[in-house]
């Protein structure tokens, strides 16, 4: 990572941590325990990824740094709350994410799966106030974006599809649409959430796209490559899952190195699409080289 991503990714992930903290307090209620796992699966931890590109679209067009904050939680939100239901024994079964025993592990299965689905409602509860953005039609346009990304078209859907790949493996064209319906739509939900704050021209609007894109799918290949060859201490998670299942992933595809050279290829290939906005992305830009670099 360059020194300048670093240090606006350290500033970012204070930022966002602090805004979680407030749109989840501590509750002592009867309910306290629920309060106490979503707060568990969504506090201290991760790459903040999703969140950051939010932050830096948004900054393309000088939207208030308050209100794609609540955007960049949000999206957090509705990532934490996939990884929790698919770290259950029902589908993924893991004991360690982000260095830590995985929500049902700490809380029991019942907690994790309420924690998942209340993370997700505060999601949408975060998009639709009027803190949000004082225009109303712009809140729609969040929550039906979101709603998009993260539901039957899109990650939820991807996710589907994978737990059926387990039964028959995919090709090349189904792993791709998988990946992009499973990683790529969130991640494209950030990278466009900045542009609907900002009510951005539609040209703009498709070169975001277009990053977003290649980027998602850069990313999936490095998480693939992390998967076959990354360490379990560093990445915070269990690694080896892909092979051990049997599973056809970018990577068993294509073999170790097309990946990476493809990934690094992906990720030339988003930054070009940001050229339009000259040096005001040059933040984005450095984006597209940690998705391909990062170590967990
Ligand atoms: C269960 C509804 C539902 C969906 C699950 C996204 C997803 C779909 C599952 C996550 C499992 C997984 C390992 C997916 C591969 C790519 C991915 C999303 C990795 C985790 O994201 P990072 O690397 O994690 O951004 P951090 O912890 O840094 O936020």
């Amino acid at each position: 990572m360059t020194p300048r991503l670093q240090e606006a990714v350290n500033a970012a992930t204070a930022e966002v941590e602090r805004t979680l903290a407030t749109l989840l307090p501590a509750h002592d209620g009867p309910e306290q325990r629920l309060y106490t796992a979503m707060r568990y699966a969504t506090l201290n931890g991760g790459k903040r990824l999703r969140p950051f590109l939010a932050l830096q679209s948004a900054g393309l067009f000088s939207v208030d740094r308050g209100c794609a904050l609540r955007v960049a939680a949000a999206i957090e939100m509705v990532h934490c709350y996939s990884l929790v239901h698919d770290d259950l024994p029902a589908m993924d079964d893991d004991d360690l994410r982000r260095g830590r025993p995985t929500a049902h592990k700490a809380f029991g299965e019942a907690t994790a799966i309420l924690a998942g689905d209340a993370l997700l409602t505060r999601a949408f509860e975060a998009l639709a106030h009027p803190l949000t953005h004082g225009d109303a039609q712009v809140r729609a346009e969040l929550v039906l974006a979101l709603a998009v990304a993260s539901g039957a078209e899109g990650m939820v859907g991807g996710q589907m599809i994978d737990l059926e790949a387990e039964k028959q493996p995919l090709d090349m064209t189904a792993i791709t649409r998988l990946q992009r319906m499973k990683t790529g739509a969130l991640i494209g939900f950030a990278v466009e959430s900045g542009a609907i704050l900002g009510k951005a021209p539609a040209a703009l609007r498709q070169a975001l796209a277009g990053f977003a894109h290649d980027l998602g799918l850069a990313f999936q290949i490095a998480d693939d490559l992390l998967d076959a060859e990354g360490s379990s201490a560093e990445a915070g998670k269990k690694t080896g899952k892909d092979a051990a299942r049997g599973k056809a992933t970018f990577v068993s595809l294509m073999g170790v190195e097309r990946a990476r050279a493809q990934a690094g290829m992906l990720a030339e290939q988003a930054a070009k699409h940001l050229d339009l906005f000259e040096e005001k992305a040059e933040l984005l830009r450095d984006v597209a080289g940690w998705v391909i670099d990062r170590r967990a």
